[in-house]
């Protein structure tokens, strides 16, 4: 009698899992060489594909064969040369997902690993941590996050200087979680023994949101090996789903460095917010009182990029002054090339415009570890990446974490 309902539940979860197969079964990547001789072009090409790699005057990606289309049809003279590099069918769509990092990269967090060793680390550290969700995902997973700041000091009320760190906006950038990972570990697990981290504990208040795109992230990994996977899952009613989470903030969407094309890595989504990871981002950011920086991990090419990335006009006044300021100085601890974003290509609706223009806030989008690499191989650097390049960013996010306080007193020399 009892083995009846255990096969319907069965038959049912295998049912939940079972996405109907796209109508196109593969998709293609094509490895492709571009000439861009300056960022006007580069500029030019970033409305169609995503740049994954820039190497004097010439442009390097991994793009699908929608991209490919378009490319050939709007600017054929840019082409140098192009080849296919895998296609990936969908057959097993069909299969119970996996979600695990292919072999040698286990040390990767699964979405599953973030969220336990999140809610571990509160349990373990109740005074300093407290665990949360900012809303979620497209697919209904929670999208996590952690408070790190000194519980037990109820005098300070709302006013204590705040800084949020951000990672995996795009699914493929795996090392941008386990960079704010183990940060946040260093951090809680420093209290109290490390002076400067003591104090920088008591007086900000901490948070991390280190994988706002699980869906993708998860997709990435569903059997086990690498996709290639940049945006969210939401369902285009095409073969290649997604919106590009990195293009989907409202500030200033759509006017450039973005795509309509449903079929892009860099597509917009139909209008700004129109994603729950993005409307989850815009509303948790709204509701810190005082949030002062916001730095985004994104991987790859070792720079630290920051306002304006939807105009090749820079931020005026003393605004301008502390970005550069503090890009510099973060520059010779991570060794990072400090750049306005619009410097590499102009693009639209990201995170730091929106963060910026619409609420003050100084953001950092750090393009991690490696500095250069060849076809999809920057997106997966392997777990010996993970380390170091946590290493090279304690400084520059301690330094952020300080001057949260008063982002403009980098500019005083006498506290230098
Ligand atoms: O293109 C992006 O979204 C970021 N690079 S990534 O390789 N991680 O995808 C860079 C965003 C920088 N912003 C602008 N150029 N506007
Ligand atoms: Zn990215």
């Amino acid at each position: 009698m009892r083995i009846i309902p255990a096969i319907i539940f069965l038959a049912i979860s295998a049912l939940a899992f079972a996405k109907a197969p796209p109508q196109v079964q593969k998709r293609k990547l094509y490895f492709i060489h571009l000439k861009a001789k300056n960022v006007e072009v580069r500029s030019k090409i970033a409305n169609f594909i995503h740049i994954d790699q820039l190497v004097e005057d010439s442009i390097y990606s991994v793009i699908n064969q929608v991209e490919l289309k378009n490319i050939k049809r709007e600017i054929p003279h840019l082409i140098e040369e192009f080849h296919l590099l895998e296609e990936q069918s969908f057959e097993h769509y069909l299969d119970i997902p996996k979600y695990q990092f292919p072999k040698g990269d286990e040390s990767f967090h699964t979405y599953n690993e973030v969220v336990s060793e999140l809610k571990a680390l509160a349990t373990k550290y109740p005074n300093i941590v407290q665990y949360f969700s900012i809303g979620k995902s497209l697919e209904g997973l929670d999208i996590p996050g952690i408070k790190i700041t000194n519980k037990l000091d109820k005098k300070r009320g709302d006013m204590v200087p705040a800084i949020l760190f951000t990672g995996s906006h795009h699914a493929r950038e795996h090392l941008s979680t386990e960079v704010p990972m183990l940060l946040l570990r260093h951090l809680i697990e420093s209290y109290g023994s490390d002076k400067t981290i003591t104090s920088l504990v008591d007086n900000r208040v901490i948070y991390f949101v280190p994988l706002v795109n699980p869906d993708g992230a998860m997709w990435d990994i569903y059997d086990g090996k690498y996709k290639t996977w940049r945006k969210n899952r939401r369902s285009t009613g095409a073969w290649t789903h997604g919106v590009d989470l990195n293009r989907n903030y409202s500030y200033k969407w759509g006017t450039g460095g973005s795509s309509k094309d449903h079929g892009s890595e860099v597509y917009m989504g139909p209008k700004p917010f129109s994603e729950p990871e993005t409307k989850a981002m815009k509303k948790f950011v709204e509701s810190i009182s005082n949030l002062r920086i916001l730095l985004s991990f994104h991987t790859f090419s070792e720079l630290i990029l920051y306002p304006w990335g939807h105009s090749k006009y820079p931020v005026s006044g003393k605004d301008g002054e502390v970005f550069k300021k503090m890009a510099t100085t973060m520059s010779k601890w991570n060794k990072y090339t400090p750049k306005q974003a619009s410097g590499l290509y102009v693009a639209s609706g990201d995170t730091c415009d929106w963060a910026y223009g619409e609420r003050g806030i100084f953001c950092f989008t750090f393009e991690l570890s490696p500095k250069w690499a060849w076809g999809s191989a920057g997106f997966y650097p392997g777990a010996k990446a993970i380390v170091p390049t946590f290493k090279a960013n304690i400084r520059p996010a301690l330094y952020l974490i300080e001057h949260a306080a008063d982002p403009h007193g980098v500019l005083d020399t006498k506290l230098l």
